[in-house]
């Protein structure tokens, strides 16, 4: 079978950026560009079919003039004349996704069309359209395989269970899966990076000396914070790979700086040590990006300063908020002084630390100064200053459902707000804005 499978385009939509003062615009992620990982993995589990992936995020910031999506679709399509074609989804990216299949089933109603990711998983109900014929939620690899070669066999794919089906019995669940698949254990399957050749050069994140590859250690989350959708997405449940598979991916990875792209790349203390030990005894060099939470850094200083020597250089961590009743109500289940605590923490260890704010829509002039100060007091190298945004699936989707004013998902990246906000809105916007020039370093992740 020839299968396509397709990353959309980002959102266009960000609030933030179009009102935020011209110094503060280039801090503000316009690229932030990775590797679709979960497609990489897809593209692994039917690897003995003629699979191509295309990364239409990196199409566009190689070639900014490549023609409209609609355009690019049809090309790919002409060349590739695919039989089954596959787009991933997040929800600022569903409407994009939606496109494309429409372009395919505009071009050829016989191609087969598949969506999965994120949003699939979280809400498969926002699929039920004529351009969908099949939608796999969760991480579907083996599943997906199954619908190939039911596909590949001129079987009726109703007979494979866990999607979501478009056909003569209207949207409709094929039923609970069969088996219980671990997709970082038992299931794992080692991507094949070569997919993404041509996109290499624009995987480089601000002035970073070469391109960022994506791996994860874990998939999941052991925390519940109300406006994530990943503990949601996997149900609570934390699957964590192994030490020796991640070795053979890192040993495999021809590229010098990984991200890892977990929710929390610290949960298990253990488990890290014993990966960096075993990292050093390969002799492997590489510069890593992690996810750290504040309290995991302040609770374990000696494991940062571990990780710091082996390689860690940038690291995320989500501080969320500087008040303590925020953090309660989001359930993040760490506390304010944590934040400068961490601070000192990652910075003695000279790494670049990208420390996240969510703001709500309710915050007014006195919140916004506020918040201002503390960033200006806590500095970090890089700082992310975010809308609260009520993400499809989530908790927080739940407790704010009757006061969200816009549904238009392209605006759901947390750079718009989808609510009313306490300010008139475009001074929400311009405090938004300024707010991303209170940072230490120059540079952008
Ligand atoms: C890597 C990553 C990125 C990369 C994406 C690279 C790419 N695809 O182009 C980058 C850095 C570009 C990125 C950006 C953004 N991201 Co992001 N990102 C992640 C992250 C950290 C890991 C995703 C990942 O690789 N998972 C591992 C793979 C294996 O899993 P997977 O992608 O889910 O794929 C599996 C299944 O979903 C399924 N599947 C997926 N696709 C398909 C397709 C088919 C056909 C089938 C059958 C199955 C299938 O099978 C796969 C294999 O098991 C997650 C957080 C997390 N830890 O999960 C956030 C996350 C996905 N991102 C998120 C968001 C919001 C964004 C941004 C909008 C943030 C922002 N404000 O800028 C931007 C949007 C894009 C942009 N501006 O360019 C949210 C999405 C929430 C939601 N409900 O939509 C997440 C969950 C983070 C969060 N805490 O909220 N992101």
């Amino acid at each position: 079978m020839k299968i396509l499978l397709i990353n959309p385009p980002r959102s266009p939509e960000n609030m933030i950026l179009a009102s935020a003062p011209e110094e503060a615009q280039y801090f503000i992620h316009k690229k932030l560009i990775g590797p679709p990982l979960g497609l990489l993995t897809i593209a692994a589990a039917v690897k003995d079919h003629d699979v191509t992936v295309f990364d239409t995020k990196g199409e566009y910031d190689l070639n900014p003039d490549a023609p409209p999506l609609e355009k690019m679709v049809e090309d790919l399509l002409e060349k590739h004349r695919p039989d089954v074609v596959g787009v991933t989804t997040i929800t600022s990216e569903l409407y994009a996704s939606l496109d494309i299949l429409r372009t395919v089933k505009k071009f050829d109603p016989s191609i087969y069309t598949v969506a999965g990711g994120v949003h699939a998983t979280l809400i498969p109900q926002d699929f039920d359209d004529p351009a969908v014929d099949i939608v796999c939620p969760g991480h579907s690899a083996f599943v997906f395989r199954e619908v190939i070669r039911a596909l590949e066999t001129g079987q009726s794919p109703e007979q494979v269970k866990g999607i979501w089906l478009n056909n003569e019995k209207a949207y409709h669940f094929t039923g609970s899966l069969p088996h219980v698949y671990d997709p970082a254990g038992e299931h794992f399957l080692m991507p094949d990076r070569s997919h993404l050749e041509r996109w290499r050069q624009t995987y480089i994140v601000g002035k970073s000396p070469g391109p960022t590859t994506y791996l994860f250690s874990s998939l999941g989350c052991p925390y519940s914070c109300s406006f994530c959708s990943i503990w949601k997405e996997h149900k609570g449940k934390y699957f964590q790979r192994s030490i020796e598979s991640l070795i053979e991916e890192l040993k495999l990875i021809d590229y010098d700086i990984v991200r890892f792209a977990d929710a929390n790349t610290v949960v298990n203390i253990g488990f890290m040590d014993k990966l960096f030990d075993r990292i050093q005894e390969e002799g492997i060099r590489k510069e890593y990006i992690m996810d750290i939470r504040a309290d995991t850094a302040v609770n374990h200083p000696e494991l940062i300063e571990k990780l710091a020597k082996a390689g860690l250089k940038v690291v995320i961590t989500g501080f969320e908020s500087f008040r303590d009743e925020e953090l309660e109500l989001y359930n993040k289940k760490s506390e304010a002084k944590m934040i400068h605590k961490a601070i000192d923490i990652f910075h003695d260890n000279g790494i670049l630390l990208r420390g996240n704010y969510v703001v709500p829509p309710v915050y007014d002039e006195d919140d916004f100064k506020a918040l201002a100060e503390y960033a200006h007091s806590h500095r970090v190298t890089y700082a992310g200053y975010t809308i609260l945004t009520p993400m499809p699936g989530t908790v927080y989707y739940r407790q704010m459902k009757d006061r969200i004013i816009d549904h238009d998902y392209n605006k759901y990246n947390f750079f718009n707000s989808v609510m009313e906000t306490k300010l008139p809105v475009e001074r929400f916007y311009e405090n938004m804005g300024k707010l991303w020039l209170i940072k230490k370093g120059t540079d952008v992740i």
